[in-house]
């Protein structure tokens, strides 16, 4: 250490440095807007690090897709530009194939199934696999993206009305296969396209759950909610691996303590919100339509056929879970 470098850190109060060192901000964005589920959970998840590490880490919200994509988001936080975000479980299925094994259709039996899968240990181990991976990002816990079901400009009563129609999917050839397999015609593209493809005719339909349908304006193109349940997703909050790795043992522990915590706190608010927006979507003059699931399930049975193979033991799992 060479002289002046000495004194100039000699000259630095004590607890300044010790603040300094450890002190972040952290980015955090999210695709969906202000005041939803995932968001305000992100926010009281915040505040409550902010105060366990006294103003180390400290937070910044980027919610409404204001710095991009889902994708571009990711990019973003593998590179550190982002440090946190909550990412659907449908674009991380490309980059970790891993993961796949929840985004399969029909591989929940109902919400009830999805919690109790994730809040145990295989819930874990796919947290860990996408932590492990080359994905660049540290997988924190989870949050509850709802039950995904199908909304279409006509009507889908049954398996047969789905034919020809353009749905729109996640970027993962999974799912546009699963759409495939019902008849329909699967199209991926970024979430924010959905309103304008639908205004304009490029797409038939997409599937959602209710929250996104009301909050992404969907609804106001696509006024029939076709009750398939084909896929229940949790998705992963995540941390940057490069400012994983700029935290101290102390903030690592708190963060993912935090995240735990979030992971109730976001389905405590989801279960609210869900329940409100599927009032508002029947006030706009949206139709729900219960539909035999048996037919769509049966669709999809090659979709699990062709990528279940390397998941027999997870899905022994997942299907042995009450
Ligand atoms: C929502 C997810 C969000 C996805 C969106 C989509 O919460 O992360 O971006 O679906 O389908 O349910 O693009």
């Amino acid at each position: 250490m060479n002289f002046k470098r000495t004194l100039l850190i000699a000259a630095l109060p004590l607890a300044f440095l010790a603040q300094a060192a450890h002190a972040l901000e952290i980015k955090f964005a999210d695709i969906h807007p202000a005041g939803y589920p995932t968001v305000v959970a992100e926010e009281n998840m915040g505040k409550a690090l902010t105060k366990d590490t006294n103003g180390e880490l400290t937070f910044k919200y980027f919610p409404g897709g204001v710095l991009g994509s889902e994708k571009e988001v990711v990019e973003q936080a593998q590179v550190g530009a982002i440090q946190m975000t909550r990412v659907s479980l449908g674009i991380v299925g490309p980059v970790v194939p891993d993961v796949n094994v929840f985004n399969m259709p029909f591989i929940f039996r109902d919400t009830q199934h999805m919690r109790n899968v994730i809040d145990g240990p295989v819930g874990d181990e796919i947290l860990d696999r996408i932590t492990n991976s080359e994905f660049g990002l540290v997988a924190l816990a989870w949050m509850d993206g709802g039950t995904r079901n199908l909304y279409t400009k006509k009507p889908v009563r049954k398996l047969e009305d789905l034919k020809g129609m353009k749905i729109r999917v996640q970027g993962n050839p999974m799912f546009i296969e699963t759409i495939n397999a019902m008849g329909g015609n699967g199209i991926a593209m970024d979430t924010g396209e959905i309103f304008s493809a639908l205004q304009t005719g490029v797409i038939d339909g997409a599937e959602n759950n209710p929250p996104t349908m009301l909050e992404h304006n969907h609804y106001q193109n696509a006024k029939f909610y076709s009750l398939t349940g084909h896929l229940i997703l949790p998705e992963p909050i995540v941390m940057s691996k490069i400012t994983w790795e700029k935290l101290t043992p102390t903030q690592q522990d708190l963060v993912k303590k935090a995240a735990k915590a979030a992971q109730l706190d976001e389905r405590a608010l989801w279960d609210k919100k869900s329940a409100a927006s599927e009032e508002k979507l029947k006030a706009a003059g949206v139709e729900f339509i219960t539909v035999d699931k048996k037919p769509f399930y049966d669709a999809t049975a090659p979709v699990r056929a062709k990528y279940g193979a390397p998941y027999a033991d997870l899905i022994k799992k997942i299907e042995a879970v009450q």
